[in-house]
């Protein structure tokens, strides 16, 4: 099957919508910078993709969060928001966050993150962009390229520092480097960054004898520590960063479940992933996706060679949209800027056949469902009526949701069958049956409704 692949706005928007499940709003998923300073150090540095979704603090108490709590943003207009960049970025970088929700405020009151809570005379602040936030952090929507900032800070702190320098220098020789006020750019004297005091102009001058990669941050009296900058110190003459990191970035890739309808409702999906060239390496400077196909084979599952979807990005999401009865493994590359390479590879994600390509007896009724895996079902309260479908692979799943009143089916995969009781609490896009594990080839899946109580089909599932 031909693999085909899309990054444009109208997918985002669809996909966005459909990751959301329980509301019926658009929203797209953005790749912000997200940033987490605490008292005496940075908990947290790097981009992570978020969208409108459940909150989950620590204390359980898990809510929506869209931009549109408290009236932030109007109603209609939901997506990502700095909050939900803590919660995934949480996830990616394995700690968590606590807060109170407050019902009048209609958004948490933050109060840990990492091991770091607030005291009695600082909180957890939020800047977006350097400027800090009049609004909570469910209250405001985030898009691309966003700078969020969580920082534990004093009440009477308001200003965040923002360096700039060179990205490599040469051993002997002096380099420049500014410190800013982000939200107005002015200059700021008297900060400390890698051992030297910026003057007025914002500028302080540093010289390495050794080669290194040199991590420096700005830090100032009253003033949010700033962005890392990661400086290559070379040799004269060796390409930048080369001469001490040695070692490929770390990967992580992320798929939204094994089956693309755990999350979603169309052979769209959202692949993301993290690299990390670690505390001594010179960074990430962007990332290659390849994709392959994986059938079933007679030694268990066979893959085709990987193909590019996109490189040299430095976005750490990509929109796949798969073919129905498909199953895909990712790889994700990431390059440093001393062009050593690492990578990893995803599980697996099978795209779900549709139940539009069911074969039919007579006694079903076609449902339309928004939330459904392609937007319908097929519905039966006829007793015998059949569905089948042919298919390859070595297992297969049902899709669909339970009714409150629902029925039995007998569900036959090449001559066993197997009864399934599908009353229960509706969830749309369940998994209501899986296979035994079958050999390799050629199957046939067939669903008979054991009486007049409805029973209902979403798709069909096969998997290597
Ligand atoms: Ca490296
Ligand atoms: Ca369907």
């Amino acid at each position: 099957m031909q693999i085909r692949s899309t990054r444009s706005a109208l997918v985002a928007c669809a996909l966005g919508a459909s990751l959301l499940g329980a509301t019926t709003a658009v929203a797209s998923p953005a790749s912000v910078d997200l940033r987490i300073e605490g008292r005496n150090g940075t908990i947290f540095e790097g981009p992570v993709t978020t969208d409108a979704k459940t909150v989950t603090p620590s204390s359980g108490d898990n809510r929506q969060c869209d931009g549109t709590n408290g009236g932030g943003n109007p109603p209609g207009s939901p997506g990502p928001t700095p909050t939900t960049a803590l919660d995934d970025g949480a996830r990616l970088g394995n700690f968590t966050w606590d807060g109170t929700y407050d019902s009048g405020f209609n958004d948490y009151l933050v109060n840990r993150i990492g091991a770091e809570s607030s005291g009695s005379s600082d909180y957890w602040g939020l800047f977006v962009n350097y400027e800090s936030s009049n609004v909570g952090g469910c209250q405001r929507v985030v898009t691309a390229k966003d700078e969020v900032l969580w920082s534990r800070i004093g009440f009477s702190t308001s200003t965040a520092l923002k360096l700039t320098g060179p990205a490599s220098a040469t051993t002997g020789r002096p380099f420049t480097v500014r410190v800013i006020d982000g939200a107005n750019g002015q200059p700021l004297g008297g900060a400390t960054v890698g051992g030297a005091t910026t003057g007025g102009d914002g500028n302080a001058q540093l010289t390495y004898s050794e080669p290194g990669i040199y991590r420096l941050k700005a830090e100032r009296a009253e003033a949010v520590r700033s962005n890392g900058l990661s400086v290559c110190v070379d040799p004269p003459g060796a390409d930048p960063c080369t001469s001490t990191d040695k070692a490929g970035p770390g990967v992580k890739v992320r798929l939204p479940g094994k089956l693309a309808s755990e999350r979603g409702r169309s052979r769209t999906v959202l692949v993301d992933w993290r690299g990390d060239d670690g505390e001594g390496g010179s960074g990430v400077t962007g990332y290659k996706l390849e994709v392959s196909e994986v059938s079933d084979g007679f030694a268990g599952a066979a893959q085709s060679g990987f193909r590019t979807l996109v490189e040299r990005t430095p976005l750490t999401r990509f929109h796949f949209r798969g073919d129905a009865g498909s199953t895909y493994r990712f790889r994700v590359t990431a390059i440093d800027r001393a062009t050593n390479r690492g990578a990893a590879e995803s599980g697996l994600l099978s795209i779900p056949v549709d139940d539009r390509r069911l074969r039919l007896s007579p006694g079903w009724k076609r449902v339309k469902i928004a939330r459904a895996w392609g937007q319908r079902s097929v519905r039966s309260t006829r007793k015998g009526a059949t569905a089948r479908l042919g298919f390859r692979g070595r297992r297969v799943s049902l899709i669909g949701r339970k009714l409150a009143r629902g029925g039995r089916a007998r569900v036959t995969v090449d001559g066993r069958s197997k009864i399934v009781g599908l009353r229960g609490k509706g969830r749309l896009r369940s998994v209501l049956f899986t296979s035994r594990r079958l050999p390799p080839g050629r199957h046939v899946v067939t669903v008979r409704s054991l009486g007049k109580a409805p029973i209902e089909l979403d798709g069909v599932a096969p998997q290597p």
